[in-house]
């Protein structure tokens, strides 16, 4: 892999957490903040990110961070299911910017996927 990137504090999904930048929130706990992507593939995308976590991705969280942070993301996916009832969900994490990373702080992306359409019936 290139060479790694450092934590940053002001990435945007930091400032969101810290409350100062916005975000269409749909789920917080004390560890969790999921949020609906700005850029959405499909109707219901959904940022998960842990709150506690100082990584950028999956390489340096630490495993009960992460533990938190993926049981958050089958509680969203779960209620994603029940709400739109897509045909399948697609959960996706990048890791590097060669990867597709383009925020370096950890999340996963939660995204339903509707065959032959881009919304729920
Ligand atoms: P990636 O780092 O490739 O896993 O993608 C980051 C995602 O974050 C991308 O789908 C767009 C989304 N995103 C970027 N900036 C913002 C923002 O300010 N607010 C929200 N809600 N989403 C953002």
């Amino acid at each position: 892999m290139t060479e790694k990137q450092p934590y940053d504090p002001d990435n945007i999904f930091a400032k969101i957490i810290r409350g100062d930048a916005p975000c269409v929130k749909v789920y917080e706990d004390e560890a969790v903040l999921a949020f609906m992507d700005i850029f959405p593939q499909s109707e219901g995308h959904t940022l998960v990110t842990s709150k506690k976590a100082q990584a950028t991705n999956l390489f340096d969280i630490e495993d009960d961070e992460l533990k938190t942070l993926i049981a958050a993301v089958k509680k969203i996916a779960c209620a994603v299911e029940k709400a739109l009832q897509p045909d399948g969900v697609r959960i996706v994490q990048f890791n590097g910017a060669p990867a597709g990373q383009s925020v370096f702080h950890i999340h996963f992306h939660v995204i339903p996927v509707y065959q032959e359409r881009t919304e729920r019936p």
